[in-house]
């Protein structure tokens, strides 16, 4: 699939753009947009390191948990230097820590990157010498894995209940719209964004939608940060499909790691068995789809979105509903030139370059593309994976694209999408 492409200039390029944008330790998403340390993003700039530099890959993930909080708590942003390029910054979430972070969480790929960052070092022979590494972070693993059981469960129902959109990584989708409404805006006050000042407004949340975001730091900063009180009286409490997904098989990885390095796996299983019994929930019958769900108000979204088909990532199966999650997958392929759109191109909100309402991000299609290879739907898994290297290869390391025409969308020379590429061509 690879070979139609310039492999080795691109490989060559995505290496400089992860170089370029190392601050040393930790990686930005982008030198102009996102100037700081992005939770997630570190997971997957780790998965492309590790294709060339085993000891950087593993650092990237230290780094990002030299962060974490007393509690387990593992803040999405770390500002570990000043920036005025990005808003809002460490003055407005107020969290009062050292180093400064946001108040809020990622979704958690980080086990099951260091679950392949384990492997990769064993088969390099290298085991013994990162086993003191790996020990240490599962144990950080763990207690981040606990937060989110003690914290964003609040129901204790084996999902993740997302307490604001950026902590989806998915902020903009229309899934937030409906339960978005009940957060009252009205004190928000004056703000200047700076992400329009970088790139177009097209491609961007809508004043609405940062109004909503900012309320909601407000919001958890009047409770000091507090995460059980902020499960408790937080006005945006949605039961997210991707988080819930993402937990589920990074749970399953982190069992795993437990199993090599000789530790006790049995909360871990705890929390696996309250997900697969509980996830079932996100399931809505009448759209014969997996979506998030309002955990104030009992609605589902309705809407399929990429994080719709993480499904298979997860590790769930279900005849009926895996079959009726690949006929969407084959009715939007029919659709689009690209896969995996972030929604649903038959949706009337769906918008080819705006953020989280169409375009295509690679990491997502790197979680879609692992869960079916998994599941043994190679067509499908090959196909999510090529058109994800044709993206980059025509266009360059985008922040994502237009699934109709692949134009990029966002920031250039992004370091999640040079990793996806890395962790994918070679
Ligand atoms: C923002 C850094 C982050 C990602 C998120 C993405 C975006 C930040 O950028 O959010 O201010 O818009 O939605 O998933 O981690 O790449």
């Amino acid at each position: 699939m690879t070979d139609q492409f310039d492999t080795d200039r691109l490989d060559g390029a995505a290496r400089d753009i992860l170089r370029c944008n190392d601050r040393g330790g930790y990686t930005v998403p982008n030198g102009r947009v996102y100037p700081f340390q992005w939770n997630w993003d570190s997971a997957f700039v780790a998965l492309g390191f590790a294709t060339f530099d085993r000891e950087r890959a593993w650092a990237e993930i230290e780094t990002l948990f030299r962060a974490q909080w007393d509690d387990g708590f593992l803040p999405h942003i770390v500002f570990w230097q000043e920036d005025e390029g990005y808003f809002p910054g460490p003055q407005v979430w107020g969290t009062d820590r050292e180093p400064v972070t946001s108040g809020i969480t990622q979704p958690p790929v980080a086990a099951t990157v260091v679950r392949r960052l384990w492997d990769g070092a064993v088969a390099a022979g290298e085991g013994e010498a990162f086993r003191p590494r790996a020990e240490a972070l599962f144990d950080k693993l763990f207690a981040w894995h606990r937060w989110f059981a003690d914290h964003r469960d609040p129901e204790q129902r084996g999902v993740v209940v997302a307490m604001h959109p950026w902590e989806t990584g998915r902020d903009n989708s229309p899934e937030w719209d409906a339960p978005g409404e009940s957060i009252d805006v009205s004190n928000v006050g004056e703000y200047t964004r700076r992400d329009t000042g970088h790139l177009n407004a097209k491609m961007r949340p809508t004043k609405l939608e940062y109004d909503r975001y900012l309320a909601l730091v407000q919001y958890g900063r009047a409770q000091g940060w507090d995460h059980a009180k902020i499960a408790t009286g937080n006005p945006f409490k949605v039961a997210d499909v991707g988080m819930s997904m993402i937990l589920l098989r990074a749970n399953r990885d982190l069992a795993d790691l437990a199993d090599i390095l000789g530790c006790d796996r049995s909360a871990i299983d705890v929390w696996i068995a309250r997900s697969e019994a509980g996830i079932g929930w996100l399931w809505d019958e009448v759209r014969g789809t997996w979506c998030s769900r309002d955990l104030l108000t009992g609605r589902h979204s309705g809407f399929v979105t990429s994080a719709s088909l993480l499904s298979f990532y997860a590790g769930l199966s279900n005849p009926r509903k895996d079959a009726a999650m690949l006929a969407h997958i084959e009715r939007i392929s029919a659709r689009v030139q690209f896969l995996m759109p972030s929604l649903d191109p038959d949706d009337p909100g769906f918008q080819m370059v705006r953020y989280w309402r169409g375009p295509v991000w690679a990491v997502v299609n790197w979680m879609i593309g692992t869960g079916l290879a998994e599941a043994g739907h190679r067509r499908w898994a090959e196909r999510v994976r090529g058109d994800t290297l044709a993206l980059i290869a025509r266009k360059g390391f985008y922040e994502a694209f237009s699934p109709i025409d692949g134009s990029g969308s966002g920031g250039d020379d992004f370091s999640w999408t040079a990793a996806i590429w890395l962790a994918w061509s070679t």
